[in-house]
């Protein structure tokens, strides 16, 4: 099977006083042996150093001797080297899944010492050294200590096992090949590596529309197996199989299930969460999975949302429906991460996920995450952020970031999304320094989770400069005070190497992309969910279609928005203070968020003097203009970036030009119908 490196390339690296300076510290290796991770740890060594430096490492078994440097790696107490160097209990202190790296001399040598106080670490260590030589950082002086900021740091898998596809997945069909496991492939090693090497630490493999017979909506009728099996026993040693594989990573292996398994699977007559046999299904169910998977993570729950199955089909609430799942894994260190995306009820379905789950606060086991979605919509370019983060201070949260680009232009518009997601963590719940990063941080449980993005591709990823987004994703997870120049940075150099034209090149279309495509896909100034939907359960979101969803903008001759004051929907409430009061000004709400909050004539003045409606219009110009000039910028790296490559993105913006253009003019000609405003600059209506 061919299929890209991605940013684990190790190209070579051609400055010689680094790379001599390189081979000195790193070509003699004393690695400990024993661990699984070990065995990674070796392997990365010898592709990472055989690929940067041109030789595998000499990997030695004892302290080599007579050398000028060398690495070693290991536990704080495995070898003398370290023990020599560095304290024990500094290293024992650190986060599980932290680990040091430091330049020191032993024994009349420079020794480079990679320590953590667990094996998970010192995978994370070698992938960190390994990207310090491919990005031409120094290592001579080395004292890194790294601990992760998130405890988990998951990828939810949408893939329909069975039958192959990925939901909102734009590259292709699922890596996972249900069908062969428990037979592994090769991929599935090196699927782990890329995760890993960012710091990933789990991996839900199947969708969260678990897929029964018999009910519609996300759970479409399907014939054949389907997601919710693969808890079956049966299915089960195929799970236990690529947990294997994620075991050497450092990575926990996690399912999504269907609520109402008691009865698919245990044959039950209810999935009642207070019923006793329902209790003692799952308790039997857990155990059965450690017993397979001793270091497995825990369950993923999608309920009452969108046709699945949940608690609310017995009267109880999600805290109840939750927490009989989380008594069946608490024994074995396992934890529920449930879904917080609701809606339905509510005419304005911002409000409902906070309506149902701030009420629950302190309600939930230990070991339940609530899993939140960084805005209160679904995934748009742009959405404030949800007021769910400043309201649970009494249960672990994850917040869930989507990766793969359902309403971003899926895996053929470029859009980078490490800014969006910069601006997810750092938004201050309660104007008082209190970033959801650290809102998140710090309790017992909590996470990011993000909906995946690779598919069976060769490029994994449908988009050649996706990739960036999986790889910033890991390292915001690992790390969110990283800034997004330097997440970008890192990923340029290891993709494309460091000619200072392409990583300029490539960064400025990488950090440019979000803005403008939150121009086209919207107007730029809070209005969202302008796409199109069709028939099927599944359709598109990707084509425009602004008249399909009034709800989502009520436009009409007076103006457009829709009012979430008090007045209205009542949804800016749900903010703390001063957030709150800030977006409840039509005044003092950030520009970019207007419409979300506001419902305003079209001829309503902004800060500048300029009206909604020509703003709409010049945002929509704007915005494709500038995927005019990315496209530009991308085609005059051409022969600075191997063709096969270069091709492909050249390929993908000329259709993302046309996209762009298309929705630009959908947008402006729906805004013109309902306002009856022309254009200042004669551009609409359009002729
Ligand atoms: C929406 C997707 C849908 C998912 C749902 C979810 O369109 O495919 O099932 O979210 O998150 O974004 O459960």
């Amino acid at each position: 099977e061919d299929y890209d490196d991605c940013w684990l390339r190790y190209e070579p690296v051609e400055d010689e006083e680094l790379s001599n300076a390189y081979r000195r510290h790193c070509t003699h290796a004393y690695v400990s042996e024993g661990a699984p991770e070990l065995g990674a740890v070796r392997e990365e060594l010898r592709r990472g150093l055989g690929g940067l430096l041109g030789r595998e490492p000499h990997l030695w078994q004892h302290p080599p001797r007579s050398v000028d440097g060398f690495l070693a790696i290991g536990l704080p107490d495995e070898m003398r080297p370290i023990s020599e160097s560095v304290d024990p209990d500094e290293v024992r202190g650190l986060h599980d899944e932290g680990y040091l790296i430091r330049s020191v001399e032993w024994e009349g040598s420079d020794c480079t010492v990679l320590t953590a106080p667990r094996d998970r670490g010192l995978v994370y260590g070698t992938f960190h050294l390994l990207r310090l030589m491919a990005t031409g950082e120094p290592i001579i002086d080395l004292d890194v200590v790294e601990e992760p900021a998130n405890e988990t740091r998951m990828i939810n898998h949408w893939d329909d096992p069975f039958r192959g596809s990925v939901e909102r997945g734009y590259a292709g069909r699922t890596l996972f090949d249900w069908e062969r496991l428990p037979d592994l492939k090769e991929r599935y090693y090196d699927y782990a590596r890329l995760l890993a090497s960012v710091g990933i630490n789990g991996v839900s493999v199947n969708n969260v529309n678990t897929k029964i017979p018999g009910r519609e909506g996300a759970n479409e009728v399907v014939s054949g197996q389907a997601g919710w099996q693969l808890l079956e026993s049966e299915n089960l040693e195929k799970v236990a199989a690529l947990a294997s594989v994620f075991r050497q990573y450092g990575i926990k292996t996690y399912l999504s299930v269907n609520y109402a398994s008691p009865m698919l699977i245990g044959g039950l007559e209810t999935a009642d969460p207070l019923d006793p046999a329902v209790e003692e299904w799952w308790a039997g169910k857990a155990e059965e999975v450690y017993d397979r998977i001793p270091d497995f993570g825990g369950f993923v729950v999608k309920a009452d949302s969108e046709g699945q199955t949940g608690p609310y089909d017995y009267d109880r609430d999600h805290a109840e429906g939750a927490n009989v799942i989380a008594r069946a894994l608490a024994p074995h260190g396992g934890r529920v991460w449930w879904r917080a995306f609701v809606y339905s009820e509510h005419e304005d379905r911002a409000v409902q996920a906070y309506e149902t789950f701030e009420p629950l606060d302190g309600e939930f086991h230990e070991n339940v995450t609530v899993q939140i979605k960084n805005g209160p919509i679904d995934f748009q370019p742009r959405e404030p952020v949800s007021t769910l983060f400043g309201a649970m201070p009494e249960t672990a949260m994850g917040c869930e970031l989507q990766i793969t680009g359902e309403y971003t232009g899926q895996g053929v518009h470029a859009c980078y999304l490490v800014p969006q997601w910069k601006e997810v963590l750092e938004f201050d719940t309660d104007g008082n320094g209190s970033p959801v990063k650290d809102v998140l941080g710090g309790t017992e449980g909590q996470g990011i989770a993000g909906v995946g993005v690779v598919g069976d591709d060769p490029n994994w990823f449908g988009h050649h400069l996706a990739g960036a987004n999986l790889y910033g994703y890991g390292r915001l997870c690992w790390d969110p005070d990283l800034d997004s120049e330097t997440v970008t940075d890192e990923w340029i150099r290891q993709s494309f190497g460091d000619d200072p034209t392409t990583v300029e090149t490539v960064s400025e279309i990488l950090l440019d992309s979000w803005e403008a495509s939150i121009d086209y896909h919207t107007g730029g100034i809070g209005l969202m969910h302008m796409m199109y939907n069709g028939e099927a359960a599944l359709e598109n979101h990707y084509d425009p279609s602004p008249g399909e969803w009034p709800e989502y903008h009520v436009a009409d001759g007076e103006g457009i928005g829709i009012d979430r004051t008090s007045e209205g929907s009542g949804y800016v409430e749900q903010y703390r203070e001063p957030v709150a009061e800030r977006y409840a000004s039509p005044e003092d709400c950030p520009e970019e968020l207007l419409l979300f909050f506001h419902r305003l004539p079209w001829e309503h003045e902004l800060a500048d003097g300029t009206t909604v409606i020509q703003r709409l219009y010049d945002n929509c110009f704007a915005g494709v203009e500038e995927v005019r000039r990315l496209h530009d910028r991308w085609s005059s790296l051409e022969g600075d970036i191997d063709d096969r490559r270069h091709r492909h993105v050249a390929e993908r913006f000329d259709e993302h030009v046309l996209q762009a253009e298309r929705w630009r003019d959908t947008l402006v000609t729906f805004f013109h119908e309902h306002s009856g405003v022309a254009d200042e600059r004669g551009r609409v209506p359009l002729d």
